[in-house]
C-alpha cells in the first residue's frame, strides 16, 4: 500500500495545489495520534513552506505529552470551536491521522462533515472505513508515528526532518509499543527508531519526559486498581479494572490518568485478555479498553462484535451503553459463552 508509488504521487498532486491544511486526530489523543500529528505538521511546513498547516484535536492533551514542539500551537476542538471551525471554512485538505473512521474525531468530525474538503488518511488501525479520498492504511506498521517517517521518507526525506520531528515520531513510536515490548516485528522499525536518534532523539530524555510525569494521585490510583479493583477470571485466562467516575474524581483523574492501566493484568503469567472499564465524564457510558496477548485472541473483533468499536488484533477499544456494573457483568457472559 504505502509503497504504492502511485499512492505517493496522488498525495504529492494534492498537496501541490493545497493551500491550506488541516491534521487531525481520535479524541483522547495519545502519544502516537499527538506524536504522528505533529511530526507530520513539521514535516509539511519544511516540504511545502508555502503551505499553512494546522493540527486540531478533538479534546485536550494531556500534561506528557504537551513538550512536544508544536503542541501549543495545536487546536483543542472541545476548547475553542469557533477557531476550529472558521479554519475548516477555509481549508482546502484535511489529514486524519491514527484513526481508521471520522466518528473518532467526535463533534471535530461533524465540524468537518460539513464541508467536502478531500480527506488523505495515514493510520495502522485494521478495516479503515470507506469516507476518504486517499487511504495509507497499514495495520503492520507499529505505530502512525511510523507510517508517517515512511511517507516523509518516499515523499521528501530524512533531511526535512527536523529534531523536534523526530522526537514526536519516537514519542508515537515508543507509546504504541510499549517502549518496545510488541507491534514491533520487523528490523525496520528498529531502524527507524536508530534514524530518529540520528536526527538528535535522545532516547533516555524522550523516555523520562513521558513516563516519569505522573502525578502522585495517578500512582495512587493505579495502585487502588490493582489492590482493590482488579478482579482475575483464571478460568477465562482474564482480568479486568472496572472504575467509576466517583473514583476517578476521588484521585484528581486528568485526561492520560489511565494510560496503561489495562496492559498491566497481562503481567500475570497465564493472562491473555484484560479489559479496562471506565465510566465517562457525562456518566453517558462505559469507556472500554481490551487488550490480548499472543496471536489466539483478536480484541478487535471482541470490541467490534460486542462494543461497537474495534482498533488492532491485541489492543482495542469501545463503548459500552449502560451502567458500570452492567459493563462488567456483559464482558463476564462474553467469556462464558465465547471462551
Ligand atoms: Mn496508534
Amino acid at each position: 500500500m504505502l509503497h504504492q508509488a502511485i499512492h505517493i504521487q496522488a498525495l504529492q498532486d494534492m498537496l501541490g495545489s493545497a493551500e491550506r491544511c488541516l491534521v487531525a486526530s481520535h479524541v483522547n489523543p495519545d502519544g502516537d495520534a499527538v506524536g504522528a500529528s505533529l511530526a507530520w505538521r513539521s514535516y509539511l511546513r519544511a516540504a511545502y513552506p508555502a503551505l499553512e498547516v494546522r493540527v486540531a484535536f478533538p479534546n485536550r492533551l494531556p500534561e506528557f505529552l504537551r513538550w512536544i514542539e508544536g503542541a501549543e500551537q495545536a487546536l483543542v476542538y472541545a476548547d475553542s470551536k469557533e477557531a476550529v471551525e472558521s479554519y475548516i471554512k477555509i481549508c482546502d485538505l484535511v489529514f486524519c491521522l491514527d484513526l481508521n473512521a471520522i466518528d473518532r474525531l467526535e463533534a471535530l468530525g461533524e465540524a468537518l462533515a460539513d464541508r467536502s474538503i478531500p480527506r488523505v488518511l495515514i493510520d495502522h488501525h485494521l478495516k479503515p472505513a470507506e469516507e476518504f479520498d486517499l487511504v495509507f492504511s497499514d495495520a503492520s506498521m507499529s505505530s502512525t508515528s511510523e507510517l508517517v517517517y515512511r511517507i516523509a521518507l518516499a515523499l521528501g526525506g530524512k533531511s526535512l526532518l527536523t529534531k523536534g520531528a523526530a522526537e514526536a515520531l519516537y514519542v508515537g513510536l515508543m507509546t504504541d509499543t510499549g517502549s518496545f515490548s510488541f507491534n514491533v516485528n520487523t528490523p525496520e522499525t528498529f531502524r527507524m527508531a536508530a534514524d530518529l536518534m540520528e536526527l538528535g532523539v535522545d532516547k533516555d530524555e524522550v523516555a523520562s519526559k513521558i513516563y516519569d510525569s505522573y502525578s502522585e494521585k495517578r500512582m495512587r490510583l493505579l495502585g487502588h486498581c490493582l489492590l482493590n479493583k482488579m478482579r482475575a477470571l483464571p478460568k477465562h485466562k482474564a482480568a479486568y479494572i472496572s472504575l467509576s467516575r466517583k473514583e476517578l474524581d476521588d484521585f484528581g483523574f486528568q485526561p492520560g490518568d489511565t494510560e496503561g492501566f489495562v496492559n498491566m493484568p497481562l503481567s500475570i503469567k497465564k493472562v491473555t485478555l484484560s479489559a479496562l472499564f471506565t465510566e465517562s465524564q457525562d456518566k453517558t457510558h462505559i469507556r472500554v479498553s481490551l487488550r490480548s496477548k499472543g496471536k489466539d485472541i483478536s480484541v478487535n473483533e471482541m470490541a467490534r462484535k460486542h462494543f461497537k468499536g474495534g482498533g488492532h488484533f491485541n489492543a482495542s477499544g469501545g463503548k459500552y451503553f449502560g451502567s458500570l456494573e452492567d459493563c462488567e457483568a456483559y464482558f463476564e457472559n462474553i467469556l462464558k459463552t465465547e471462551f
